[in-house]
């Protein structure tokens, strides 16, 4: 058994719940955030026998966009501000950050 853990957007959260619904996966949604932009994200937390983490996977990437984002860089900490401009910069987020890991045991009761 495997325990994927996939980080995606919040935007696309609600269409891969449903759509790994409907393929007969369970799985446990829960409300993040990304550490480089604060910003929420959601990661789902699926388990799974070892011979459908294929299938999985490609929910998961049909159903996670990529996505451009700005981002403003937080003023630098100490020092003289007086030469600092903060230019947004654009990120690539997305579609999703997956780990697969192995399960040593599973019990539901
Ligand atoms: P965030 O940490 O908010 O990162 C959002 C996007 O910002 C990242 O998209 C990446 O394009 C950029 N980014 C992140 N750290 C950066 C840095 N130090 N310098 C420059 N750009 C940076 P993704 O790579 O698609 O990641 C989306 C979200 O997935 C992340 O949100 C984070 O919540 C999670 N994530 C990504 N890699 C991870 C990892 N190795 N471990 C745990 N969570 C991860």
């Amino acid at each position: 058994m495997k325990m994927v853990i996939a980080v995606v957007q919040d935007k696309d959260s609600n269409r891969l719940s449903n759509a790994l619904i409907t393929a007969g996966f369970r799985s446990t949604k829960l409300a993040t955030t990304g550490g480089f932009l604060k910003s929420g994200n959601s990661t789902f937390l699926i388990g799974i026998e070892d011979d459908r983490v294929s299938e999985v996977l490609q929910v998961i990437r049909s159903n996670c966009k990529v996505r451009d984002q700005l981002v403003t860089p937080v003023s630098p900490m100490g020092g003289t501000t007086d030469s600092y401009v903060p230019f947004p910069v654009e990120v690539q987020v997305g579609g999703a950050t997956v780990f697969v890991l192995p399960v040593e045991r599973f019990e539901h009761f």
